[in-house]
């Protein structure tokens, strides 16, 4: 089974009651968002694996560590997970950004891909899948669905708020995909809205409403 983690670091629960308040304005939004997905950031990637290198110091030869691991690619979900990709980019530069597309029905709930465009090697890397929201978790079980029939075996989730519904939907869909979240909300509204949540993440990262 993989990973659930809260990331309650005082900090991150700081910066998110900033973006949770509704008279929090796009620009504000926006920044605070980048400055969580850094910090979780660095906690998602305590796992990553070091190799030994031998470099020279300006004082002597020495054998010290590096990043040995398979490379990384983000994939955020559209439109909201862009917000999260500059966040983890800052720390992760050489990463690669897949893109999936998905739309939810507003009637039904019912969550559409219409966009998968991914690194061609995607099947070799370690996968950060972002999206701010895992509400009743259709997006995310879809759009890890979409990177496993590419041949991705090494994914972790990451979002900002989660309902306990969509983590038990998304952990029984896939029980291999880590899971990090900034925080456990209480639940889903009939609306698929989290409560309290933060409302709707695009509209809120790009002012459109
Ligand atoms: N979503 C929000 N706010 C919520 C619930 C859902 O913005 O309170 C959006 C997110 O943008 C996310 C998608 O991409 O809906 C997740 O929904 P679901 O497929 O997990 O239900």
């Amino acid at each position: 089974m993989g990973k659930f983690q809260v990331m309650d670091h005082p900090l991150i629960q700081h910066k998110l009651t900033i973006i949770r308040d509704k008279n929090c304005g796009t620009k504000v939004f926006r920044e605070v968002v980048d400055e969580i997905t850094m910090l979780m950031a660095y906690d998602v990637a305590r796992d990553m694996p070091l190799k030994d290198v031998e470099i020279e110091t300006p004082i002597a030869k020495t054998t010290v560590k590096t990043l040995a691991g398979k490379k990384v690619a983000i994939v955020p979900i559209l439109r909201a997970g862009i917000g999260m990709v500059d966040g983890i980019m800052k720390l992760i530069p050489a990463a690669k950004i897949g893109h999936i597309g998905m739309y939810r029905d507003e009637k039904t709930l019912e969550p559409h891909e219409y966009f998968v465009k991914l690194p061609a090697d995607i099947d070799q890397r370690q996968i950060f899948v972002v999206d701010p929201m895992l509400a009743t978790g259709g997006s995310s079980i879809m759009a890890i669905d979409a990177l496993k029939k590419r041949g991705a075996t090494n994914i972790k989730f990451v979002c900002l708020v989660a309902a306990p519904e969509g983590v038990k939907a998304l952990r029984k869909a896939h029980p291999d995909v880590d899971i990090y979240t900034a925080a456990l909300d209480d639940h889903l509204n009939k609306e698929g809205y989290i409560v309290p949540g933060l409302g709707d993440a695009g509209d809120r990262l790009f002012g459109t409403k």
